[in-house]
């Protein structure tokens, strides 16, 4: 490709809107500009970039068995109304009138569309198991797009659906996905984590997240550092493995503690560490209050209660709520004497003597106080986030803190979509069964932008060989000069001869100016075609490392080759 026909809009200076690298590369390097918040046009050098993790895609989702379709952006409500997502899902869904004004949404996912169409396929156990996959733009209006491609408004997935006739055909499918997620993002030369994660609306059970280590990520991976075990922090499991205090027990006392609010602050007026705390939180959980108990230096996991109640909706009660339930305010509550809430409590409680809590009078707490001598647990439960130094949840190692940028989940489903939407077939004895289906998802513009996350350097972005735009930059030093300009030729049809793709700045612009651009662009390789044109030397430049050396063309060839290994 020339310079000269193509569009790479360079830019200086750093646009003001872009916080985080991958942002201010991508639109610097003239690979995307901004339409509309979280709305993106690809540039040439962005859709060649975009094709080529859809290609690493499409053969790895070849390997694992997955056929290729297409389904539509424009989404009738109908199928939406009879999952009864239609309502779930608020503003975040993109809806819009036809002429007719019927109601349509723009794809934000597409199990309704896909579980609709195989419904009306698929009868027979003969058919299955299915894997069908499409890369499509999906669009969700989120609240806050931010950091560019990594949180757009309409954005490139690719989207896997499997069918099955039994959870163990279920789980061969998942497994393949998971495996050909993990070359996905091997080859896109990712360092990267398969974590235990949540399924959050999705219901079913398994599901992992693919999560890129990234200080700019949004999602908190607790991993063990000296097993593979890795998890989604609102997911991860704490091991049960406290020690039972010796402490002999004591009476329970009251004492005042004046406004003395937080666990901090009554930990400090009765000089009692905070671990000698019980923290009390009064959850409304779908439409019953429990009164939730943890150890004062632990954090209580409102999706652990979620998933523990296996609630639609859950939240802290407000403070009135508190007040005309427990009798006072959230500063001064526990778990004495309540009646009217069920009490809860995470596993380290089982094993305190001797603590404090709140004793549901304002400004009044208990010392001294014993779990099932002075107040009744009705269950102890895993409720409380996983810390940095807790012991990993596999006995092995233990729990370091990463932030994660998500580009991958995959979710065992189950039957929620078949049953709502009728997707049933005929079983061997010839009975009407219900589908289980799984479900995964790579984000493809989100993974370009992760790369760049991972790939580049103060001049610009360092692209690896498999994800490149163009796999070589020739760049002229003065494109007047007869000698250079016939060797840059000769050089560029060479190269492409071989095979190799190239970018050639034919631009009549400074040195200084392409060789600015070139590292800003970042191909893999730059060959500078200058002075030497007349002996047959040109300057070759490894971008990755900054090497660079003079090599006679006719060695050019088997030397880029070798680098793009
Ligand atoms: C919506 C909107 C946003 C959404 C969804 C639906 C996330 C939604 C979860 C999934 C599950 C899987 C197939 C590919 C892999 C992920 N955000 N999810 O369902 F209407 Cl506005 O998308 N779908």
């Amino acid at each position: 490709m020339r310079h000269s026909q193509t569009l790479i809009p360079t830019l200086k200076e750093v646009p003001n809107d872009a916080e985080i690298k991958s942002h201010q590369l991508l639109v610097r390097g003239g690979y995307i500009r901004q339409t509309a918040s979280g709305v993106y046009s690809f540039l040439p050098l962005g859709q060649k970039v975009l094709k080529n993790v859809e290609k690493i895609v499409r053969e790895e989702m070849e390997k694992a068995g997955a056929v290729e379709m297409l389904m539509p952006a424009l989404q009738p409500s109908d199928l939406w109304k009879e999952t009864g997502r239609w309502y779930n899902f608020g503003s975040e869904l993109m809806r819009l009138n036809d002429r007719h004004e019927r109601e349509f949404a723009l794809g934000a996912t597409h199990e309704e569309v896909i579980t609709s169409l195989i419904r009306d396929e698929v009868k027979s156990y003969k058919r299955l198991p299915l894997s069908l996959y499409q890369i499509q733009t999906k669009f969700r209006d989120e609240k806050r797009p931010r950091f560019g491609l990594l949180r757009g408004r309409e954005f490139v997935m690719k989207d896997a659906y499997t069918f099955h006739d039994s959870n163990e055909s279920l789980d061969e499918a998942y497994d393949k996905m998971f495996q050909a997620y993990s070359n996905i993002f091997k080859r896109c030369g990712l360092n990267f984590r398969a974590v235990i994660a949540d399924s959050g609306a999705m219901g079913g059970k398994d599901t992992h997240e693919f999560m890129v280590l990234s200080d700019i990520g949004e999602d908190i991976i607790a991993y063990s550092d000296s097993s593979d075990f890795a998890a989604n922090i609102e997911m991860a499991p704490v091991l049960d493995n406290y020690q039972q205090s010796e402490e002999h027990m004591q009476a329970k006392e009251l004492v005042d503690t004046p406004n003395y609010k937080s666990m901090e602050e009554v930990s400090q007026f009765l000089s009692l560490p905070l671990e000698k705390g019980i923290k009390s939180l009064l959850f409304k959980i779908d439409d019953q209050y429990v009164l939730v108990l943890a150890r004062g230096d632990h954090e209580i996991n409102d999706i652990k209660l979620k998933n523990i109640y296996n609630a639609t909706n859950i939240e802290l009660a407000s403070e009135e709520e508190t007040k005309e339930i427990l009798g006072a305010d959230v500063g001064s509550i526990g778990p004495i004497d309540v009646k009217n809430v069920d009490v809860i409590a995470d596993y380290a409680l089982k094993y305190m003597r001797n603590a404090y809590c709140g004793a549901n009078q304002d400004d009044k707490h208990f010392v001294n106080v014993n779990p099932d001598k002075d107040f009744h647990v009705s269950d102890y439960h895993d409720v409380r986030f996983i810390q940095e130094g807790d012991i990993s949840p596999d006995g092995n190692g233990t729990i370091q803190f990463a932030k994660g940028i998500e580009v991958g989940h995959v979710f065992k489903l189950g039957q929620f979509y078949a049953e709502k939407l009728g997707a049933s077939y005929l079983d061997e004895q010839g009975k009407q069964q219900t589908m289980t289906m799984g479900c995964y998802g790579i984000g493809i513009s989100r993974t370009l932008a992760a790369i760049v996350e991972q790939y580049h350097d103060d001049n610009g972005i360092t692209w690896p060989a498999s994800i490149t735009p163009y796999q070589a930059h020739i760049v002229t030093i003065n494109i007047k000069n007869e000698e250079q300009n016939s060797v840059s030729e000769q050089l560029y049809k060479q190269l492409q001869g071989q095979g190799i793709s190239v970018l050639y700045d034919d631009r009549k612009e400074r040195p200084g100016v392409k060789f600015a651009d070139s590292d800003l662009i970042g191909l893999p390789v730059r060959l500078t075609v200058g002075k030497r044109a007349n002996e047959g030397y040109v300057e070759c430049k490894i971008r990755a490392t900054g090497e660079q050396f003079d090599i006679h063309v006719s060695e050019v060839n088997e030397k880029i080759a070798s680098i793009l290994k």
